[in-house]
C-alpha cells in the first residue's frame, strides 16, 4: 500500500458508531479509493482524404479557410494527402472536429467537388 496512490488511508474517528467503550483500541481503516475523478480530455483529428477529381488549389483553400493553415503548410498537407491518401488537417475537441468536417463536406459539395474528410479519435 505504501506507494500505491490508489489506496487511501481513512482514519476511523468513531464519532457516530455505537461501541464507544472500545474507541481507544480502534485503528485506521483502509479503503480502495474510487476511480480518479478527472479524465484527460480526448481530442479528435479531422482527416482529409484524397480523391482523383478535387482540384489541388481547392484543397489548399479548404485547409487555409477551415484549418487556419498558412499557404505553405496548406500546400504541404495537400501534397501529403495527394501522395499518401490522407493527412490530419487539425486536432480539436469532438464537437468542433465534427462541425469542421461537416463544414468542409458542405463547402466541397456546394462547389461540386467530391472531397471527403472524417473524424477520428486521436490516439492517447
Ligand atoms: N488528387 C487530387 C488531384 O490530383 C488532389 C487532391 C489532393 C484531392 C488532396 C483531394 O484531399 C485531396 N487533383
Amino acid at each position: 500500500m505504501g506507494n500505491n496512490p490508489n489506496v487511501q488511508l481513512v482514519l476511523n474517528q468513531m464519532t457516530h458508531d455505537d461501541n464507544h467503550d472500545t474507541d481507544a483500541g480502534d485503528v485506521g481503516v483502509v479503503l480502495e479509493k474510487a476511480k480518479p475523478q478527472l479524465k484527460k480530455p480526448s481530442f479528435y483529428q479531422v482527416v482529409v482524404l484524397n480523391d482523383d477529381y478535387t482540384p489541388m488549389d481547392f484543397v489548399v483553400e479548404v485547409l487555409e479557410q477551415f484549418f487556419a493553415l498558412g499557404i505553405e503548410q496548406a500546400t504541404q498537407v495537400m501534397l501529403t494527402i495527394h501522395h499518401q491518401g490522407r493527412a490530419v488537417a487539425g486536432v480539436y475537441p469532438k464537437d468542433i472536429a465534427e462541425t469542421k468536417a461537416q463544414q468542409v463536406i458542405d463547402f466541397a459539395r456546394h462547389n461540386q467537388h467530391p472531397l471527403l474528410c472524417c473524424v477520428e479519435k486521436k490516439p492517447d
